[in-house]
């Protein structure tokens, strides 16, 4: 590929096409027809991330009032890196043109909520779903049904509008609800499983805790709700 086209396309585009390795003249083509549509899709996904933070944020305002604390104690957001859609797009053996990225990833736009108890996620999922401008188009409940190695979450992607100068435009986000346990296990798990050149005999080791450590989570965060419970039962607020 000539040094020209990566410049003018900027160092994402060029990932991509290299992760997809297409021949120089491919590239020149792909570059023409996709740099500035794929530019847009990205704004178009960060915005809708700010639409459903937006509505995380007002609901935490609201419920806050109503319970006398914060049912979200972190809001992450993060948009799929040029190289995770390039091997995505590969795994599912599908050319990536900014339509068939649009068409068959759901996790470009990606929401992480962390509250403190199991209840405050169906709740949140409850107020978020009700909302007149979300559609669910598809929900994995990793917490009803863990996952084998233990992880726990609730995953959901919606379909929300984006309002442009001329238009209204529907983009999928993922949101992905959980505990602050939930999420402290999954970022340990994560770290592990992707770290390479480790001995596979410690990677199973270490897998077998983490699925005892995953239960032990789980237990305390039921216990944890069960405390809070009680101690507003008994009159007991936060300050
Ligand atoms: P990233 O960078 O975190 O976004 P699909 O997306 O449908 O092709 P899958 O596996 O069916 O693939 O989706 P699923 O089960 O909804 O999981 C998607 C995301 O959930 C992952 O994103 C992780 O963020 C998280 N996740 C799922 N399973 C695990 C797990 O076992 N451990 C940890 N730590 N996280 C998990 P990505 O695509 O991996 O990357």
């Amino acid at each position: 590929m000539e040094n020209t086209s990566i410049q003018v396309a900027g160092n994402e585009i060029a990932n991509i096409l290299n992760e997809v390795r297409v021949s120089p003249e491919e590239a020149r083509k792909w570059l023409e027809q996709n740099v500035q549509p794929y530019k847009e899709l990205m704004a178009y996904y960060r915005c809708a991330i700010m639409e459903i933070e937006t509505k995380f944020n007002v609901l935490n305002e609201e419920l806050s009032l109503k319970y006398d604390r914060n049912p979200i104690e972190t809001i992450k957001s993060r948009l799929k890196s040029p190289e995770s859609i390039a091997e995505k797009m590969r795994r599912k053996n599908i050319f990536p043109t900014v339509q068939t990225i649009e068409d068959n990833l759901t996790d470009i736009a990606g929401i992480r909520v962390i509250c403190s108890f199991p209840a405050d996620i169906y709740m949140l999922e409850k107020a978020l779903l009700e909302q007149d401008d979300v559609r669910l188009v598809e929900k994995k409940d990793y917490i009803q049904n863990p996952k084998k190695n233990g992880y726990r979450s609730l995953h959901l992607i919606v379909e929300t509008p984006i309002f442009l100068h001329d238009r209204k435009k529907l983009m999928k986000v993922e949101v992905q609800l959980r505990t602050i346990s939930m999420d402290w296990w999954a970022s340990l798990e994560h770290k592990i499983k992707y770290k390479k050149d480790i001995d596979q005999n410690v990677v199973k080791e270490l897998e077998k805790e983490l699925l005892v450590c995953a239960e032990i989570a789980a237990k305390l965060d039921a216990k944890m709700e069960d405390i809070n419970k009680r101690a507003h039962e008994a009159g007991i607020e936060e300050d």
